[in-house]
């Protein structure tokens, strides 16, 4: 089923034309109502009617997650405080906290985005759906609540954390979908295993996985513990929150809602537009938000794009995971690696659960990379003969892929610290001398 068939399914002429309408009556918005780009518009010697169609949006400029801190916290909205009625922020890890504002319309859109991207995974107003990102200032938990209850399913409002009483509900209430980060939703997956609960009272079919990036491998790592299908859904607060994209029952990359958020991929190291099917930096234009849009914001995640028609019958083009954020990028002795690349790596083993810790340091003016993995408890019982082969094997596997060397500690199954949330998946020492 498709939620909103005349947007999902537009010829693509038709589509850019929308475009080009909600981006010039976006513009003229932010150009009387925000001085922030006023100046930076006046600057360039742009004025808002000289953008008139969807081909005008590269004359404009970028924003950044830097424009959004100097104009703390509310430097960057379009519409009066009243008419505001929602705040959320992220927890920047340096500096200040990027503060994001809705208006009424904004929610109704941003609700619309999510029941499009539930109705993706197949869910409907038969669902019970388990809400357990967190609510609070994080978008996760209330976006993802609102385009659930937008399609009537019913909604179980439990945040984060406290698993015991996840699966209890998920048991006792029954619970036919769940929304929760990839690496909460392998804890849960190995919790009950721990607390012995049987899979016949499980009635999960389809999970909302997204918030930080995860690998194929730890899909199908979830998909075994949890019995459900998982799905990947991706957002930002500074865009909207969860459902700026999400997978279709195809699992063939994330449709981008583009009536709402344009795309583009660009070089991030020159800001040169690249074509479908090229490596880069996603930027995104929200064309309709009212408190706060944005114009070419960029948002630091990798990925490709994709146009070819989707056999779900949705003409909406489609991003591929993403490899990372630029600035997740390990550089260990001047090889450049994702965490995701290494997840592949230890995943595809059988023996390696979806819980590591990549540990980078610096010993005699060089760069030190541990990789930290659980292994399964039957293997860790075994002879240390096979434990020294799986490391070894480990080892060989990222020398092979990524051309670094790297010490592998197996740890045993508990070890390293779950998370209720965004995984915490590296720690540098680098950064902290
Ligand atoms: O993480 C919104 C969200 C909530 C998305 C729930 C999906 C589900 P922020 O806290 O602002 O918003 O973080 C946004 O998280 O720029 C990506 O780097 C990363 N991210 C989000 N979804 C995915 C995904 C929410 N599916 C940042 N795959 C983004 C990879 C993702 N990374």
């Amino acid at each position: 089923m498709i939620w909103n068939e005349h947007h999902e399914c537009m010829e693509r002429e038709e589509l850019r034309k929308l475009q080009g309408e909600r981006i010039r009556s976006m513009v003229e918005r932010v150009y009387f109502n925000v001085p922030f780009y006023r100046r930076k518009l006046q600057d360039m010697g742009i004025e808002p009617g000289d953008i008139r169609t969807i081909d005008d949006l590269q004359k404009l400029p970028f924003t950044t997650k830097q424009d959004l801190r100097d104009n703390y916290p509310f430097g960057l909205f379009a519409v009066p405080q009243q008419e505001i009625v929602r705040l959320h922020a992220s927890s920047g890890t340096t500096g200040k906290s990027t503060v994001v504002g809705y208006t009424h319309n904004d929610i109704l859109m941003w609700s619309e985005v999510v029941a499009r991207s539930l109705t993706m995974a197949g869910i409907s107003g038969s669902d019970i759906m388990q809400v357990a990102y967190g609510y609070g200032l994080f978008t996760g938990g209330l976006g993802l609540h609102y385009g659930a209850e937008k399609i009537g399913a019913s909604v179980i409002p439990i945040s984060g954390g406290n698993t015991k009483k996840q699966l209890q509900l998920m048991v006792d209430f029954g619970s036919t979908a769940i929304a929760c980060t990839p690496s909460y939703a392998a804890y849960l997956g190995e919790a009950l295993t721990e607390e012995k609960i049987d899979r016949k009272n499980i009635k999960l079919k389809a999970g909302i996985f997204g918030a930080e990036p995860w690998t194929e491998e730890m899909r199908t790592q979830i998909e075994q513990l949890l019995g459900l299908k998982a799905y990947d859904i991706y957002g930002l607060s500074e865009v909207i929150g969860p459902g700026v994209s999400m997978e279709c029952w195809c699992q063939n990359g994330m449709h981008i809602f583009e009536d709402h958020f344009i795309p583009e991929i660009i070089n991030p190291e020159t800001g040169e537009l690249l074509p479908y099917g090229d490596l880069g930096e996603l930027v995104f234009t929200p064309a309709t938000k009212e408190a706060m849009p944005l114009i070419r914001y960029r948002t630091r995640d990798l990925t490709r794009l994709h146009a070819e028609p989707c056999e779900c019958g949705r003409t909406l083009v489609r991003m591929e995971k993403c490899v990372g954020r630029s600035d997740d990028m390990l550089i260990i002795r001047g090889v450049n690696v994702f965490p995701s690349q290494i997840e592949s790596v230890l995943l595809e083993m059988n023996e390696t659960k979806p819980h590591y810790l990549l540990v980078v340091d610096r010993e005699n003016n060089l760069d030190v990379l541990e990789i930290q993995v659980e292994v399964e408890e039957q293997f860790f019982s075994d002879e240390v003969k096979e434990l020294e082969g799986l490391r070894r094997r480990i080892h060989a596997n990222i020398a092979s892929l990524l051309g670094l060397s790297a010490s592998i500690r197996l740890v045993e199954p508990g070890t390293i610290e779950r998370s209720m949330g965004k995984a915490q998946r590296v720690l540098d020492k680098r950064k902290l001398t």
